[in-house]
């Protein structure tokens, strides 16, 4: 090995063991040239540590940087305010003057395994068009196609992958070119990784000559918009509004006005679309209020009995559902970006795979150790003006999640048909019976919203059938 290989894996080897980590060295005598330097490049990105910091935390048994009590339900624009008063109307103007002067990017963030749904790919590349077989990453790519076509504006749209989904992601926008979008202007973003430690806060070796690391969370898409230079890239292009969304999700109004205009009226760095939870045992953070403010508390971390509490109507008192769309001001992510620490590491309890001290793989039947992740929501709390608006669950939020049941691509497919029917039944269509079981799917190229197929209908008599797929031509 050269002489700065010798320097560096002593110098690392002192602070492995400086932080009781000397066993990342254990293979290292049967390991090849290349895979020392490897796996010297992976230890060299270690931050031991913070790692021994939250390896102290677990030791203790201290909950993981979770809201502290007490907090309180946060308020919201509820519904019917946001979508029928003046201002609503004023936001919608506002929103879309915004568009049409270049302000906003687009982000989604597509990192995530995806283990729950089974699907070996990417989720991006899950087929979800109930009759059109599109996939997740085609649907955003046609309505952001869709919205640059109304507001005449290029759109930047970045996609947050990480080290399981780059690859596979870009060679899919390839494959299928890029969904009549400029290539130039999807740019994909490697979100960084974490290592994970056992119980006794070892890091963890996925083989003899790598330490086994995952995911840092949808909070590292702050760090990754900055490293990527993709925040220079807007400030430059006097992009200065980010919408943000998950890739899982069909029903996402992308770069929806009313939402930009809302934030902007609101003087905001940080909006955020609510759902009213309606059972306790959902599976969506709730918005609260603690010390004036603004936090998420993650499904995970409510109580049971502060799932369950009821207002006196009956209404769940903590209802405010975070379906994970935000719109951030660049300014906003630039200061957090600056501040390596500003978002906390949440510890999972998890099943690690890892080799064991004789370099044989196991695979853990029950949880062996933490892993670390950075949630977007901690951006909250540091926001100095935050708007949370209520929208329609059915309108706007069904996630492709679990392989059957629940938030699967039958309910999804559903909602979205659904959704569909309804924009149809509103602009006149005349649908066969029954009608509320019509198989139907509307392009995004076609109409984006319930107001463009209204127009596109009263210029054209098309006949409705069922398993009809409606497509520009
Ligand atoms: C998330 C929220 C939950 C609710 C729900 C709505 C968290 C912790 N919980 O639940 O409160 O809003 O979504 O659907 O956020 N991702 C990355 N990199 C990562 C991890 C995740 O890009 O390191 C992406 C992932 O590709 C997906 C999104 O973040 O698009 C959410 O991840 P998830 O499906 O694991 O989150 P979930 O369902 O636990």
């Amino acid at each position: 090995m050269a002489r700065t290989d010798h320097d560096t894996e002593r110098r690392l080897r002192d602070e492995a063991a400086r932080h009781g980590q000397t066993h990342l060295f254990r293979f290292w005598e049967s390991l090849t040239a290349d895979r020392r330097r490897a796996l010297l490049e992976q230890i060299a990105e270690i931050d031991f540590e913070e790692l021994s910091r939250l390896a102290e935390t677990a030791r203790r048994g201290e909950s993981s940087e979770g809201v502290d009590r007490p907090f309180e339900p946060s308020p919201f624009v509820a519904l019917e305010e946001g979508a029928t008063s003046t201002l609503a109307a004023d936001a919608v103007r506002e929103g879309e003057r915004a568009l049409r002067a270049g302000r906003v990017a687009v982000l989604v963030v597509a990192g995530g395994q995806g283990t729950r749904l089974g699907f070996p790919g990417p989720k991006g590349t899950f087929p979800i068009g109930p009759i059109s077989g599109k996939s997740l990453y085609q649907l955003h790519a046609e309505k952001i196609l869709a919205i640059e076509r109304r507001y005449r504006r290029p759109i930047r749209w970045y996609v947050l992958t990480s080290e399981a989904t780059h690859e596979d992601s870009r060679e899919f926008f390839e494959a299928n070119r890029f969904f009549g979008l400029v290539p130039e202007r999807v740019r994909f973003i490697e979100q960084g990784m974490l290592p994970a430690i056992d119980r006794q806060g070892r890091i963890l070796l996925e083989a003899p000559d790598r330490v086994f690391r995952s995911p840092n969370g949808h909070g590292g898409v702050v760090d990754a918009l900055r490293r990527s230079g993709a925040l220079d890239e807007m400030r430059r292009d006097g992009v200065d509004l980010l919408f943000y969304f998950q890739v899982d999700n069909p029903l996402v109004r992308i770069a929806d006005p009313s939402f930009i205009g809302h934030h902007l009226a609101g003087g905001a760095e940080m909006s955020l679309k609510i759902v009213r939870k309606v059972r306790p045992e959902e599976k969506v953070g709730v918005l609260v209020m603690r010390e004036g403010q603004y936090r998420i508390v993650e499904y995970s971390e409510l109580s049971a009995a502060e799932s369950e509490e009821r207002l006196p109507g009956g209404a769940i008192r903590f209802q405010a559902g975070n379906i994970a769309i935000h719109l951030f001001s660049r300014s906003f992510l630039e200061r957090v970006a600056g501040d390596r620490d500003a978002l906390p590491l949440h510890r999972a309890t998890k099943k690690i795979p890892h080799v064991d001290e004789h370099g044989v793989p196991v695979e853990p039947s029950a949880p062996n150790g933490f892993k670390f992740e950075r949630f977007v929501f901690d951006c909250l709390p540091l926001a100095r003006g935050v708007v949370a608006i209520e929208v329609a669950r059915a309108d706007e939020f069904s996630p492709v999640k679990n392989a059957t049941g629940s938030e699967s691509p039958e309910t999804s497919k559903a909602d979205l048909m659904a959704l569909h029917r309804r924009w149809l039944a509103a602009a006149g269509a005349r649908l066969p019976e029954p009608a509320n079981r019509l198989r139907i799917e509307i392009s995004p190229l076609f109409a984006l919203d319930a107001d463009e197929l209204r127009e596109k209908l009263r210029a054209n008599e098309i006949p409705v059938t069922d398993g009809m797929h409606l497509e520009s031509r």
